[in-house]
């Protein structure tokens, strides 16, 4: 079926099914000892496409549909480059990309959880009432209006640390000690969600790899992932085709880090992450497929009276 807007429904997911979701996918997590995998779809401008929708859009839920059959458990769009020194996006500009989009998944992919990656209010709003299952925000609700968005929408939110602002944190990233300042940081952004009347349940936190971070601020926080735990809230990692990776590969073709992007995902499995970023859906799925299956020692996972 074509992807045409004109047929797609605006179905809100409602806080209670989003959250209900989001938690039994968690759970899963929790119990397989694997973490979920969240693809990256990015909804960037480009040109008209015969089918009623820019060309952006109709790439963007192909390459989401490929990503689902892949086994991605969540799909994350976003519609602004956050790479260091990429233009900023308006907030209207965000909305017209992105909600063709997860209108069009929310009717082909009824059973995708759609993230949105986004730190305007305004998207926040016009995302939820699309279909959007979670809101993944840089700059961990602290922007104008956004917690008050969130509030409203009754989606569970992804707390994100960031030094800075994306077109200047990696100039010049300081810390005196990385991981107890990202720790705390998430705590008060926790602390101010918890007071202002977002659900324990509705929180996932990050430390922010490669957002105002030096190679050695993420490798220690990489290193030191265990330490968020104190916090009580899921962790999600993102650490895919990052210019870290790149560093140690000495590979400035972000596109070609793919080995070294899966090596950071199993760390991260390993070291606890409830849920990896990543662009490389497939071979990351594989990767964690077969770390799972050494893990466990048995190709299959027994069944509760296999044993019998
Ligand atoms: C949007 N985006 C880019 N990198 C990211 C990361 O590491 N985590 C989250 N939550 N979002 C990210």
């Amino acid at each position: 079926m074509p992807a045409n807007t004109s047929e797609a429904k605006r179905t809100p997911a409602s806080s209670h099914e989003a959250v209900a979701r989001l938690q039994s996918l968690l759970r899963r997590a929790e119990e397989s000892g694997r973490p979920l995998v969240m693809g990256i779809v990015n909804v960037t401008d480009d040109s008209f496409s015969g089918d009623g929708l820019k060309g952006d859009a109709t790439a963007a839920i192909e390459q989401a549909k490929a990503m689902a059959a892949a086994g991605a458990d969540i799909l994350d769009l976003g519609a602004e480059s956050t790479r260091p020194g990429a233009a900023p996006v308006s907030s209207a500009q965000e909305i017209q990309r992105l909600v063709p989009v997860i209108e069009a998944l929310r009717r082909d992919l009824p059973r995708a959880l759609l993230s949105v990656d986004t730190r305007n209010a305004a998207t926040m709003q016009a995302a939820a009432m699309a279909g959007a299952h979670l809101i993944n925000d840089i700059s961990a609700l602290d922007g104008e209006g956004s917690l008050e968005a969130a509030i409203r929408s009754g989606l569970p939110v992804v707390l994100m640390h960031m030094q800075g602002q994306p077109g200047t944190m990696q100039q010049a990233p300081r810390y005196d000690d990385v991981v107890a300042e990202v720790r705390d940081y998430l705590a008060q952004r926790i602390a101010a969600c918890r007071a202002a009347g977002l659900a324990r349940d509705r929180i996932l936190i990050d430390p922010g790899i490669g957002f105002g971070k030096s190679v050695d601020h993420n490798l220690t926080l990489l290193q030191r992932l265990q330490a968020f735990r104190v916090l009580g809230y899921p962790l999600l990692v993102g650490a895919s085709r990052k210019s870290f990776i790149g560093a140690i590969a000495r590979e400035p073709e972000a596109q070609r880090r793919v080995p070294g992007s899966i090596a950071a995902a199993l760390w991260a499995a390993q070291q606890g992450a409830r849920i990896l970023r990543v662009h490389d859906v497939p071979e990351t799925v594989q990767a964690l497929n077969v770390w799972q299956a050494m893990a466990r020692g048995a190709l299959k996972a027994e069944k509760p009276n296999d044993s019998a």
